[in-house]
């Protein structure tokens, strides 16, 4: 069975920079998992989650978070899955706030953490698909594709 990928956020409210995540995906013909999962207010689903993760064919999990983000480091914590953090700007630090904190976990727990809001969102999916492509032979050349398709629609001159 094709490895899937969890996404999990912090909040309801941070869809809109995680569907970028799932969009990459998708356009790769990876499936997803997408949950609204605290590591703050709602601890015990995240913990339900891991238990049945890699039984559940979950192969690399996302986790977008804003603020003082810790749902990265605690998923981390939790699982051996890879775990690709992304900072969200939802916060009045526009998102350096979730930056430092995801980034700079202590040594032994590594979290790959990614650029703040949608593009690092982007960026994290097609991680996610590089880590599954490794070992699945169609998501690699969906990548191949995928890159071939970008540069052909890099324009070599501005006009
Ligand atoms: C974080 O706090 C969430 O990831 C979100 O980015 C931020 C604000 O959450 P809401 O108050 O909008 O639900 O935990």
């Amino acid at each position: 069975m094709a490895k899937r990928v969890g996404i999990l956020m912090g909040s309801a409210n941070d869809w809109d920079v995680m569907e970028c995540a799932r969009d990459a995906l998708k356009q790769l013909g990876v499936e997803t998992d997408v949950r609204v999962i605290s590591a703050h207010r709602t601890p015990e689903r995240l913990v339900r989650f891991l238990e049945t993760a890699e039984a559940e064919d979950i192969g690399v999990v996302i986790c977008g978070a804003g603020m003082s983000a810790h749902l990265a480091g605690v998923t981390a914590a939790h699982t051996l899955l890879p775990v690709l953090g992304v900072p969200i700007d939802s916060s009045p630090l526009n998102g350096l706030d979730a930056l430092l904190s995801t980034v700079q976990m202590p040594g032994g727990i590594p979290v790959a953490t990614f650029g703040i809001g949608r593009s690092g969102a982007k960026n994290a999916g097609l991680f996610a698909a590089a880590i599954l492509g490794a070992s699945d032979p169609e998501v690699r050349k969906r990548l191949v594709k995928f890159r071939e398709d970008q540069a052909s629609k890099v324009p070599d001159r501005p006009f």
